[in-house]
Parts: C-alpha cells; sequence; structure tokens
C-alpha cells in the first residue's frame, strides 16, 4: 500500500481549496510578463509540478521496492493468538515480578521490550552512540528463549517455512501501549543477519517505512510505505525493506495495546561486550529494575491524545551503512538519513530539525 506523499496532499488540498485555482486562473490569464506569454510564476509553479511529479514517481518507484521485500502471511488463527497473548502477559508478570535477567527487561514509556537468547546495547545504552556501535551482551546476560515461544511460534515458523529450523537464536517482545512506538530505524546489520521476522499480536496495526521523526511534539512525516500488520500475521523483512530503507511503528498506529514478537539471527561475528565492561556499564547506569513502572493500563482514548512522548531509546538505532554498500544506496532515504543529523528537510523541502544522536 503507497502512501500519498505530500505532492498528493497538495493536490487533495487544492481540490478542498478550489478558489485557489481561481486566484490562479485569474493570474495567468492576466500577466504576460516575460514576452513568452507566461509569467515568471506561472513558470516557477510548473517547474514545481514537475518537481513534485519527480518526487511522487520516484517515492512511487521506492515504496514498490520496499513492498516487493516484504512477506506476509497471516499464520496464526485467533485461538492461537489467545494462546500466545496469554504467554506475552505471563512474560509481563514475571518481569513485573523482578524474575528476569537485568538486560532482559527494557522499559520504556507506553513500550516495553523483552529480550530473550541476545540481547544486545542500544541508543542511549550506548556509551559511545551512533550506528555501528550496537554490541550484544555477554552471552547469559539475558534470559533464555522461553519454551513457549519455541514450541508455540518458532517451531511453527518452520513448518511453514518461513525460517531454517535453528535460525532462530534471539526473541524480543515489544509490548506497546496506545500512543506507544518505535521511531525510525534499520536494525543494525553488523548485529542481525537477514531476514527480520515478527509476529503481530492483541492487534492489528501498521508498519510504516522511510519516515522523519520530529519531537516535542512528536511529529512524523509521511510514510514512503505504510505495511498493514494484523494480529497473527507475520511479516519478512528482507533486502530492500531491511537494509535501505528506515521503519518504525508511529504512535497514532498504537491504537490499542498491540505486541509482537521478533525472531532474528545474530550474526556469528557480531561484536560483543565483555562481561567487565557490561558490568562496569551496568553498574554506573544502576537501573531500578523494579521501581520504574511503566506497563500502563491500556486507556483506550490515549492514542488521540496528544502527548508528548519520552522517546524510545531505539531512536539512536540509526542506520549505519552495510558493509557491502547495496547499489541501492542511492536511495532518496540514504541521503535523508546522512542530513537527519542536525536539520533535515522532510519532503515538502521545508527544514526540519533532527536530534543529534
Ligand atoms: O513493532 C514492530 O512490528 C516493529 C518493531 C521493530 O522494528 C523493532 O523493535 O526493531
Amino acid at each position: 500500500m503507497a502512501a500519498a506523499g505530500f505532492s498528493d496532499l497538495r493536490e487533495k488540498l487544492k481540490s478542498m481549496t478550489p478558489h485557489r485555482d481561481d486566484v490562479k486562473n485569474k493570474f495567468v490569464d492576466g500577466t504576460t510578463s516575460n514576452g513568452s506569454g507566461m509569467s515568471h510564476k506561472r513558470k516557477h509553479r510548473e517547474s514545481d509540478d514537475e518537481h513534485s511529479d519527480d518526487n511522487a514517481e520516484l517515492r512511487e518507484q521506492e515504496a514498490r521496492r520496499v513492498s516487493s521485500s516484504i512477506q506476509q502471511k497471516s499464520i496464526f488463527t485467533p485461538e492461537e493468538c489467545v494462546l500466545i497473548e496469554e504467554k506475552i502477559d505471563e512474560v509481563v508478570a514475571k518481569a513485573e515480578a523482578g524474575l528476569y535477567r537485568q538486560h532482559t527487561v527494557d522499559r520504556a514509556p507506553l513500550r516495553n521490550k523483552y529480550f530473550f537468547g541476545e540481547g544486545y546495547t542500544y541508543g542511549a545504552q550506548l556509551e559511545k552512540r551512533g550506528p555501528g556501535q550496537e554490541r550484544l551482551y555477554p552471552k547469559g546476560e539475558v534470559d533464555e528463549i522461553p519454551n513457549w515461544v519455541n514450541e508455540l511460534v518458532i517451531k511453527r515458523l518452520v513448518s511453514e517455512g518461513v525460517v531454517p529450523e535453528g535460525f532462530v537464536n534471539s526473541a524480543v517482545i515489544n509490548d506497546y501501549q496506545p500512543g506507544g512506538c518505535i521511531v525510525s530505524h534499520v536494525d543494525p546489520f553488523h548485529i542481525f543477519a537477514r531476514p527480520i521476522v515478527s509476529v503481530s499480536f492483541f492487534s492489528d496495526s501498521a508498519l510504516c517505512f522511510g519516515c522523519r521523526f520530529q519531537f516535542k511534539p512528536i511529529r512524523v512525516s509521511e510514510p514512503v510505505f505504510i505495511q498493514p500488520v494484523r494480529r497473527g500475521s507475520v511479516t519478512v523483512l528482507s533486502g530492500y525493506a531491511a537494509d535501505d530503507i528506515t521503519h518504525c511503528i508511529r504512535p497514532q498506529d498504537i491504537k490499542e495495546r498491540r505486541a509482537v514478537i521478533i525472531l532474528r539471527k545474530t550474526r556469528p561475528d557480531a561484536p560483543r561486550l565483555d562481561s567487565d565492561t557490561s558490568l562496569r556499564s551496568s553498574a554506573e547506569r544502576h537501573v531500578p529494575l523494579k521501581s520504574k513502572r511503566s506497563h500502563r493500563r491500556a486507556d483506550p482514548d490515549a492514542a488521540h491524545r496528544p502527548r508528548v512522548l519520552e522517546m524510545d531509546k531505539e531512536e539512536n538505532r540509526r542506520p549505519a551503512l552495510p558493509r557491502q554498500r547495496p547499489r541501492s544506496i542511492s536511495s532518496e532515504n540514504y541521503r535523508r538519513r546522512d542530513e537527519d543529523d542536525e536539520k533535515s528537510r522532510d519532503t515538502s523541502g521545508r527544514k526540519v530539525k533532527m536530534r543529534r544522536h
């Protein structure tokens, strides 16, 4: 599903304000200022239109590239979803009881994460921030993948041919409350092999590609592509969708509680913190595990109320360049990402301030 870009929005606005066309027509009809029978303004307008046509075409092309590198399957029945959702609730309860290892649980307002099998440092946890700086925790610093994830989810993905046996060694559960989000990022190339597989639970939502976030108040630019992620569906990202464009979950797309289980394989050569560094930085941060309870009760209206989100730590998981830059690197998104650090332009050409990472 290709989302309408700003140029389409302009068309929409035009149709909502027909008097503007009258103004334009008057201007065109009444002006012959450059000897060509066409005003400078008129000329400018035409080249603007050409530009926005070009942009729209590029966005369409990019949307097609994203779409063709996503596979989706509706695998889990509503009954199976209920069973798995009960298990997710058990994980939440166990975390609230403080029964997991420290790095298994990462809490943020409106979004909690539970890492199993492998965990890694990202975002504000990084001493040295930026793409490519993520590190796996030493083995054993997060809890093992729970049996139910293996039995109810991974085995099923294997039998459906989604992943080969033995592929998954990392399972992350994200639990979102209404209005929760994950800012635009690419899953770090040096940590995770492709594909990236995820299964959605509790409610339907949308995974967006190519958005840029602005903060305070939070604002998300128009996506290049929107992939619905329905309860019980499996989404597989590879190629362009995984490597060449960022993905995110926008706050407006989490209207009810939603959870996702992300199933990945870490690369054998992924860099790993040594135990000493990990222990030292944990002690320095001194994260109180139980006191910061942010698994708030779902409020059905919350998603519709304006709020300032304390941003997800994953905001720092911005794309690093892959080891081998794919040919498609000339993509608009890569350019945008390079520009993102301080100020960037959104697709309407305005300058938007981006967070420095
Ligand atoms: O919630 C989702 O479907 C995507 C989550 C995601 O991209 C991530 O946690 O890295």
